[in-house]
């Protein structure tokens, strides 16, 4: 008998929970304009407290729109990190077991300075709040207050030369601490890259934090990539190695389905994906769909994409 089993790997449109299952009973309630009764209850719509964590920072700047962030809860509850599991819930019941200290980063590749980076050296510099609108290829979204630096400042520091035209990035993986990964239907490490120009753009954010404080583990401690114009599976978690290549580098969700999920993977509400329409998206928290925005609100990338067919180069 033949025993066909789901891949788990390819997002279905079935994933795209609707939200009578992933918005909780207390948002439901928000929105029924019953909120004082959830919030009432012990326990439920506790502000975040500082607490152990906590991060300085320098400067700080807006960048959506004006939208409102999502919550805490909301972003660090309902993750997309296949190595802790695949199910929404899972990552963050699961990576606490992630040890991220010590934690290095190598950098190596087509530069002059290679070198390999101690996480805490990067939180010790100046940091940038930025708040970012984030778009899952997925057809979810959220606003979040990210904590990090510019990436191209940091790639600057290892002198890329001048056969360095694209950047590729890898997750850690290690099945001890990942015991779910095997079963994410990915070749893992997850791997992920961007041309140069895109991982020097100042838009790029190399994230070590959210709402003013580190990374929850389920969010990608102790650093990932934020790149808020591209579906959300371009900005890889928990990296231990950045690559300068001289070619377009391997990436785990366009290897796996180069039909579904490109290599340039920029939000584009006109190009549909196979199996869904990208036209809208659900922000977390809200009951209607809103319409996605070109380069999901960051018009000033088109430069970037000149001359390139976006329906092609998805
Ligand atoms: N290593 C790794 N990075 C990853 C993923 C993953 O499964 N593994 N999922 C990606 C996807 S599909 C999204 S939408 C974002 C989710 O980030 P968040 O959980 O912080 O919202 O992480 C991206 N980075
Ligand atoms: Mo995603």
């Amino acid at each position: 008998m033949l025993i066909r089993i789901a891949p788990p790997h390819l997002l279905r449109e079935t994933e795209i929970t609707p939200p009578e299952v992933y918005a909780s009973r207390r948002r439901f309630l928000q929105q029924l304009g019953l909120a004082g009764i959830a919030l009432a209850a012990p326990g439920l719509g506790r502000a975040q407290s500082p607490g152990p964590g906590a991060l300085k920072i320098s400067t700080r700047r807006e960048r959506a729109g004006g939208e409102k962030p999502n919550s805490f809860e909301d972003v660090s509850s309902y993750n997309n990190y296949y190595e802790f599991g695949t199910a929404k819930d899972e990552p963050a019941r699961n990576a606490g077991k992630l040890k991220t200290r010590p934690w290095t980063v190598v950098v190596d590749g087509e530069c002059e300075a290679p070198a390999q980076v101690d996480i805490d050296s990067l939180l010790a510099g100046a940091l940038e709040e930025r708040i970012y609108r984030h778009r899952c290829v997925e057809a979810w979204s959220i606003v979040v207050p990210w904590l990090g630096i510019p990436l191209g400042d940091f790639l600057k520091r290892f002198k890329p030369t001048s056969k360095a035209r694209y950047v590729a990035f890898e997750t850690l993986y290690d099945d001890q601490q990942m015991p779910l990964a095997r079963f994410s239907g990915l070749q893992l490490p997850y791997r992920e890259g961007l041309r140069i120009d895109e991982a020097m753009h100042p838009l790029t954010l190399l994230s070590v934090g959210m709402y003013g404080r580190v990374l929850p583990n389920q969010n990608g401690a102790p650093l990932r990539l934020t790149v808020p114009w591209k579906y959300g599976f371009k900005s890889i978690k928990s990296i231990v190695r950045i690559r300068f290549t001289e070619k377009q580098p391997a990436t785990t969700w366009s290897a796996l389905a180069p039909d579904e999920y490109g290599f340039y993977a920029n939000v584009n509400p006109a190009v549909d994906h196979p199996r869904w329409s990208q036209s809208r998206e659900r922000r977390l928290g809200e009951l209607f769909k809103r319409d996605t925005l070109m380069f999901n609100g960051y018009p000033e990338v088109a430069s970037l994409y000149s001359g390139l067919d976006l329906r092609r180069y998805y």
